[in-house]
């Protein structure tokens, strides 16, 4: 139990306001997973998949009305809109608040409320920070158990007066006596998800789903956190974080940054083709990072588990996660084949000839439609992954050597290209685009500006937060990363993908990890610095110079066109974009 009066009185409030029938402080054991796994199947949310095929392991369908993040109903409200900034969705906080209080207000009749003390990083590590979950959902439970550290040992960092944010979360669905509940309770029509960065408080109503309700995740470790690391000088990042170990045993650390289902798992996870060359993972979506007394950027993973897109994940494309869902896993809107094991599109060369499909309903190949849901996750534990670095966990964090940013673009944008210094790098993340995906609802394949792939997180006016990243790399005796962008999505005419990815990113990888070391040249361009073809290793992989060549060709006709579009991105932010980001776009343009 806590002592944390501010803890309590918060707790008791909630409770007054939700109406819950009973109030469960959550210990984060194995006992109580089990628990509220059971809770679940009999609840009808859950189905038990096969023990022999995949041990200890949960299916469970969400209302097709609540199947992605939702970023129309993603609020940020600080008591100043151009604190917001054009990237935030705002409202006025009195107003918003009122409006919360009237939809949360019985909100949990006939529930329980359940109160998570979660730490995001390793618990007591100084990047780490508290948050305490108030849910009506034991989906949310049983997810925060394997996505963050939950428990007594939050408490008693907690102490009695320890920070927290408070993130309170409903499914918007009261159980009125004697009714029936839903499968999956939501209520998709008002749902909010708000943040008061100002109090640093999160309150989510209406959906069970992902982002919208693992509310440590993007609410917490991004937007929130965002603002946190803006006034206190480091950052936190939609980023993964990698371990690359060379043929010789030098160690790297590499971020990236890329927008929701563009591979962020696959990369952190992958297993190179080139011989002595290997990858080991850290985290795979969110990086807090802070610069040390050595002036190095120290980087943790606060997430404790994996909430993968299943679509597209086989032992070809990622045999790490593959193996990490072996057993202990939470899988959500996949498909279930007649034997109780799990199945999506990608997952094999042949489907399955009959399964029920994340709708519940009878599927085969003929069917004409996915027997998964294309933002269908997975929840599962990072020690299970084989590739797990030891150092996931360790509260100090690792150095970052590399920063990549990379965004989903069919055309003109490089396989990869080099920052000529910080600043300029800086301006690469800040006119990142990228095509939409299945991760958030809206229309997929339209390109759009995903500065630094933070467009849905940064809990703040965009235009300050590149200033706060040129800042950081202005303050002396700074050893900072190379910055890189990359670009794995290139099409040719026909619409097929020119470069093979996944586990082929390795090579590029590996030229950044000999620029790093400056054992190879680049070639300076109006772009940025650009590899020798030579330098890139294609070992082993039946790919021509000549296409090489057009992966690493500098487009003038389509960076022409890039600019325009780049120059209306940067109009949104007014007089508050950097001075020195407007002077990178005319650089560019004089260079071309
Ligand atoms: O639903 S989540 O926000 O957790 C997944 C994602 O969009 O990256
Ligand atoms: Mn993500």
């Amino acid at each position: 139990m806590t002592r944390h009066p501010e803890l309590l009185r918060w707790v008791e409030q909630v409770r007054e306001l939700c109406q819950p029938s009973r109030v469960y402080w959550c210990d984060g054991s194995e006992a109580e997973y089990q628990a509220v796994c059971d809770r679940m199947i009999a609840d009808g949310t859950a189905i038990r998949l096969n023990p022999e095929l995949r041990p200890n392991s949960l299916l469970v369908r969400s209302d097709p009305a609540d199947v992605a993040r939702v970023e129309g109903s993603t609020f940020v409200c600080p008591s100043d809109p151009e604190d917001a900034g054009p990237n935030n969705n705002w409202a006025e906080p009195e107003a918003m608040r009122a409006r919360l209080r009237e939809l949360f207000s019985g909100a949990m009749a006939g529930r329980t409320l359940y109160v998570i003390p979660f730490s995001m990083g390793p618990v007591g590590s100084p990047i780490a920070h508290i948050g305490v979950e108030l849910t009506d959902s034991p989906y949310v439970v049983a997810n925060m158990h394997t996505m963050t550290r939950v428990g007594e040992a939050v408490l008693d960092a907690l102490g009695a007066d320890g920070e927290f944010v408070p993130c309170l979360h409903s499914v918007g669905h009261p159980l009125r006596e004697g009714a029936a509940d839903a499968p999956w309770p939501c209520d998709p029509d008002n749902r909010h998800i708000v943040h008061f960065p100002e109090q640093r408080e999160i309150w989510s109503y209406g959906s069970g789903y992902g982002g919208n309700a693992l509310l440590g995740k993007k609410c917490l470790a991004l937007r929130i956190a965002s603002t946190i690391a803006r006034d206190r000088g480091w950052l936190a990042e939609h980023m993964l974080i990698l371990k690359l170990t060379s043929p010789e045993g030098e160690v790297q650390y590499i971020a990236g940054a890329f927008p929701s289902a563009c591979g962020k798992t696959n990369l952190a996870m992958l297993r190179s083709p080139l011989p002595g060359w290997r990858v080991e993972t850290v985290g795979d979506d969110i990086a807090w990072m802070q610069f040390g007394a050595d002036g190095r950027l120290y980087a943790i993973n606060p997430e404790a588990g994996f909430f993968g897109v299943a679509p597209g994940t086989s032992e070809a494309s990622n045999p790490n996660a593959m193996a990490t869902l072996r057993r202990d896993t939470i899988f959500t809107n996949v498909a279930l084949t007649p034997e109780g094991d799990v199945w999506w599109e990608g997952m094999t060369d042949t489907p399955p000839a009959e399964a029920t499909d994340w709708q519940g309903r009878p599927w085969t190949p003929a069917s004409g439609t996915p027997a998964a849901h294309p933002n269908a996750r997975f929840t599962a534990p990072i020690h299970q992954c084989p590739a797990a670095a030891p150092e996931w966990s360790d509260p100090g964090g690792v150095p970052i050597d590399a920063i990549i940013f990379g965004g989903r673009r069919a055309e003109t944008i490089p396989l990869v290209q080099e920052a000529r210094d910080w600043a300029h790098g800086v301006f690469l993340g800040s006119v990142m685009g990228s095509e939409k995906t299945a991760a958030a609802a809206g229309e997929v394949g339209a390109l759009r500006r995903d500065p630094m792939a933070m467009l849905p997180f940064c809990g703040y006016n965009m235009a300050d937060y590149f200033a706060h990243w040129l800042r950081l790399g202005e303050a002396a005796g700074r050893r900072l990363p190379g910055i890189y962008h990359v670009n794995w999505f290139r099409k040719d005419a026909q619409g097929r993908f020119i470069w093979p990815g996944f586990a082929e990113n390795a090579r590029v990888l590996k030229w950044i990890f000999q620029r790093n070391r400056g054992e190879v040249d680049a070639v300076d361009s109006p772009i940025g610095r650009l590899p020798h073809t030579g330098d890139i290793d294609l070992s082993g992989l039946e790919l021509d110079a000549a296409t090489l060549a057009e992966l690493l060709e500098v487009d003038s006709t389509g960076w022409r066109r890039e600019i325009a579009r780049i120059r209306e991105h940067y109009a949104q932010f007014g007089q508050r974009l950097p001075a020195r980001l407007r002077e990178e776009l005319e650089r560019l343009e004089r260079a071309l």
